[in-house]
């Protein structure tokens, strides 16, 4: 019982530790898939703009395909198609680089080179599709960005570039479609300027300067702190330009999704409680048990003394005699008896009362108790009678205890004798023998006149 109690709440305290372990780990990796998944979130997205900025180069392909095969082409074909893609700007350019036609009108000379070429263009005219970073348009003042493909032309491979508003694109709504709550997207081009954002008024101007934290961990999925909170950054290229899809995700958004956590602590503590509880009542079981098994020694103890003397009684001296007889026929340990009575007790009562009466027997217990080797034992056999059951006395040893107890008696305030008859134990005495022996002897030193030791064997010898 004991061990169970002890061990109880150690289990409980390991179900707690193990749990909490299993639980920190599992939170542990639910931030890495977390964070993995803030990764794949943002290169997901920026497949998806890649793919429609090569929809837009391919509608921007066949149409040009179509309609700018004439030696030159008219400016009225040039503002149809910046109308129908919603340009703010195109450009068709001849194979040799010159201008073959410019929208809005004037906003690139006819004929002329342009220098410096830019990198998308000059990347179109190698026969590619070229995505440009973020330029202020010539004339309505927007910011713009370009996409330009190659086609053939009479004379050979053309280019033809339509810039569109950044402002007038789906390409936020793509980057939003990134996270699915709380968190900033951007949309930055080679230079690091925001072509886009779901913070719309950082459109325009440098990631480094809204947010060098941000632009420190560009390329890679990092964690970091920014203004207080922990944010997973992770940076993606759109695939076919080198602009960077940019995601900004306060992990405790992300995390607080899972909403597992919280149960599985909640159901840890719960069967942390239950275990605490079980081990509360099997202690108080096991109190309750003890306190019993107490109880019942304390009324055994009771059942083998007497309530007057707080001597062993009857009962006890009945099973020491056993066990003693026991011992000497295994071991050959001897003992004796010697059986006391108190002489003319009977006057006592009758001159001093019955509860003087009382107090005479119990101090001639105390007297006994006192004068008995370690080892005897003294026991109230009944009414005035007293037997002391000595282990071992030897040769005349026990004649010599029971004469110093009568003696102590006798020179005590009790102002009583007694009378005492001593046994040996024998090869063939059983207890009964021995008492009745004892009892034979006592009955001798009455008869002699009382305040004396008889002993059994000179009975018997005569
Ligand atoms: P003897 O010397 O022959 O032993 O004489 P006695 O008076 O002691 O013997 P007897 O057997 O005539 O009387 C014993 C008395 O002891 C009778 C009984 O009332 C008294 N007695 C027995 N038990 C108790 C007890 O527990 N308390 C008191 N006060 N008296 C007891
Ligand atoms: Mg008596």
């Amino acid at each position: 019982m004991n061990v169970v109690v002890a061990t109880l709440p150690v289990a409980a305290l390991l179900v707690v530790v193990t749990g909490a372990m299993w639980l920190v780990s599992g939170h542990a990796s639910d931030q890495r898939f977390v964070r993995e998944r803030v990764a794949l979130r943002a290169s997901s997205s920026a497949a998806f703009i890649g793919s429609y900025l090569q929809d837009a180069a391919e509608r921007q392909w066949s149409w040009a395909s179509g309609r700018f095969q004439g030696q030159t082409v008219p400016p009225e074909d040039i503002e149809a198609a910046a109308t129908s893609f919603g340009y703010q700007t195109a450009v068709v350019l001849e194979p040799d680089g010159r201008v073959a036609a410019s929208w809005p009108p004037g906003s690139a000379a006819v004929g002329s080179v342009l220098d410096p070429m830019p990198t998308y263009l000059a990347a179109a005219r190698r026969g590619g599709v070229g995505v440009s970073d973020v330029a202020a348009s010539t004339s309505q003042g927007v910011r713009v960005i370009s996409v330009a493909v190659a086609f053939d032309g009479p004379g050979g491979r053309r280019v033809f570039s339509g810039g569109f508003s950044t402002g007038a694109t789906p390409l936020i709504a793509y980057a939003r479609s990134a996270l699915p709550s709380e968190g900033d997207v951007y949309l930055a081009d080679s230079k690091g300027e925001v072509i886009t954002s779901t913070r719309p008024a950082r459109a325009g101007t440098m990631l480094a300067s809204l947010d060098p934290a941000v632009a420190r961990h560009l390329g890679r999925l990092t964690e970091t702190v920014d203004g207080g909170r922990h944010v997973t950054i992770a940076a993606s290229t759109v695939p076919g330009t080198r602009w960077k899809l940019v995601l900004v995700s306060p992990d405790h958004v992300l995390l607080a999704k899972t909403g597992v956590e919280w149960l599985s602590w909640a159901l840890l503590a719960g069967l942390a409680v239950v275990l605490g509880a079980t081990a509360e009542l099997v202690r108080r079981l096991s109190a309750s048990r003890i306190a019993l098994d107490r109880a019942n020694e304390q009324l055994d103890e009771t059942s083998r003394r007497d309530p007057m003397t707080g001597l062993f009684n009857r009962r006890q001296l009945l099973e020491d005699l056993t066990e003693a007889g026991h011992r000497h026929a295994r071991d050959g340990v001897s003992f004796a008896l010697a059986v006391c009575d108190v002489d003319y007790f009977k006057a006592v009562n009758d001159r001093h009362g019955h509860q003087a009466g009382d107090a005479v027997l119990t101090q001639v217990g105390q007297i006994l108790a006192a004068g008995a080797r370690d080892g005897d034992r003294v026991y109230r056999y009944g009414g005035e009678e007293f037997v002391v059951l000595l282990h071992a006395p030897g040769v005349d040893g026990a004649y010599q205890a029971a004469e110093r107890l009568r003696s102590d008696v006798e020179a005590s305030s009790a102002g009583v004798t007694i009378s005492v008859g001593v046994a040996t134990v024998t090869d063939n005495s059983d207890s009964d023998w021995l008492l009745g022996a004892a009892d034979a002897a006592l009955y001798n030193a009455k008869r002699q006149g009382r305040n004396q030791v008889s002993r059994f064997a000179e009975l018997i010898l005569g």
